[in-house]
């Protein structure tokens, strides 16, 4: 039940709520920690899972967030000339201190600072898709144009 929900999966669900959006978060029994993982606990395939991962330019400090389809891997080279500038993966830390939310649970929405976000064009070839919920077994149902209504992203090439 909605109401019993981890503090962290709470904070998506109120998020989706204050986006106008009916979707609904569902603590799976099993880990949703890797994106196989959690097509594997959805019943979908990897494709249809939406990383959200942070990426921290190497000059400014800044972070940008990439949603991509758990098929693909993020080409940074492309994304530094989408940022206009070198990026790298940055440490656990920095990820729970620009979106509050611990890997393995990064959700699309709800951090605590608004992210600069890219969204893999491949994630549009889905009709359904799930991301993560704030924990490493909480996620939720989406839409691709849900995806760009919520992050506010520009769809790239990006693997
Ligand atoms: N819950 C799943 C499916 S939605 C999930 O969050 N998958 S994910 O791909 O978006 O998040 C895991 C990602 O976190 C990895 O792909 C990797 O990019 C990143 N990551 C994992 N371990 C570390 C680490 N130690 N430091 C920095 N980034 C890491």
């Amino acid at each position: 039940m909605a109401d019993s929900l981890k503090t962290s999966a709470r904070r998506v669900q109120d998020a989706l709520l204050a986006a106008g959006l009916a979707c609904e978060v569902v603590e799976m029994p099993k880990t949703t920690r890797t994106a196989s993982e959690a097509a594997e606990a959805a019943g979908c395939r990897v494709g249809q899972i939406v990383k959200s991962l942070v990426f921290r330019g190497t000059r400014t400090g800044k972070p940008y967030l990439v949603v991509a389809s758990g098929a693909n891997r993020v080409n940074e080279k492309v994304l530094a000339g989408l940022v206009g500038e070198p990026v790298e993966m940055p440490d656990a830390d920095f990820v729970r201190e620009k979106t509050g939310f611990a890997i393995g649970g990064v959700p699309p929405l709800g951090h605590d600072e608004p992210l600069e976000t890219y969204i893999d064009q491949g994630l549009l070839e889905h009709e359904e898709i799930w991301a993560a919920a704030g924990t490493p077994n909480a996620i939720f149902k989406l839409t691709p144009a849900d995806l760009q209504a919520i992050t506010g992203g520009r769809v790239v090439k990006i693997s």
